[in-house]
């Protein structure tokens, strides 16, 4: 039913960008084992993955989500907000190049994929330290084109707006409202996450099941009285990153 298209994870990751957290000593071995076991776990839900190789010039790169938004009938590459990421979206373009017709994000507008979360045909897209006014107007100009709406939120306190919101597969969010504008997203129906567990909030959602960080029990002990098939992963190496369950894939419905 998808395609899920990952990155391996560079050797110098030890050097990635670090924003909100200090830096700490990363285990590229078991970052790696990580990154595997998350991807047997995309195997196991159905999806064909595809894997680009690593990219030593780029150690964020197997932030795969921040280079692309993908929006079924085409993709929008991004121009990433930090410099050091921008020579990431080259091998990405021309992967999806195969499957999508591709817009760009031009100068100045920057993007970056984890400020979109996408519920049914709207898009709500971060303002944040990544993604500027202009790199949002343009992906909602193209998104617009393909009959979603979108809506602008502030993020404060987190890299990226789905660091603190995402989507389930119902459509209700989960969320840590303390790190955004919750008030963009109306009346729409929420879970909050349990507040001391700032990851819980950024889930990957493939079909009907909820992937949730190992590191946010309360956070998936709620989701699973609430009804979802969650499952756990282990990201917590790359969490030293600052990178979430979402961050790895660029999910792509098979036609
Ligand atoms: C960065 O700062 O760009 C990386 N160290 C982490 C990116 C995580 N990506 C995401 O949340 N979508």
């Amino acid at each position: 039913m998808y395609i899920a298209l990952t990155r391996a994870v560079p050797r110098s990751i030890v050097n990635c960008e670090l924003t909100h957290l200090d830096r700490q000593p990363i285990d590229w071995a078991r970052a790696s084992a990580q990154h595997e076991a998350y991807e047997a776990a995309l195997r196991s839900l159905g999806a064909e993955v595809v894997q680009l190789p690593a990219d030593e010039r780029h150690p964020d790169s197997v932030f795969i989500e921040d280079t692309a938004v993908i929006l079924d009938a085409c993709a929008v590459i991004t121009r990433p907000g930090a410099e050091t990421r921008r020579g990431e979206t080259a091998a990405v373009a021309e992967a999806l190049s195969a499957h999508l017709p591709l817009y760009h994000i031009e100068a100045p507008g920057t993007l970056d994929g984890g400020d979109v979360l996408r519920v049914d045909k709207r898009l709500f897209i971060g303002r944040s330290t990544r993604t500027n006014v202009d790199g949002a107007r343009q992906l909602a100009d193209v998104a617009s084109q393909y009959g979603f709406t979108c809506t602008t939120v502030d993020v404060r306190d987190c890299l990226h707006l789905k660091t603190a919101v995402s989507a389930l597969p119902d459509g209700k969010l989960l969320m840590d409202p303390r790190r955004i504008d919750a008030t963009a997203f109306g009346g729409a129906p929420r879970l909050v996450i349990d507040e001391d567990e700032l990851v819980g909030a950024n889930v990957l959602v493939v079909g009907d099941a909820v992937l949730a960080p190992a590191a946010a029990p309360r956070t998936r002990a709620l989701l699973a009285r609430s009804g979802y098939d969650v499952r756990a992963l282990d990201g917590s190496e790359l969490a030293k990153a600052e990178g979430g369950l979402t961050c790895s894939a660029l999910l792509l419905q098979r036609p």
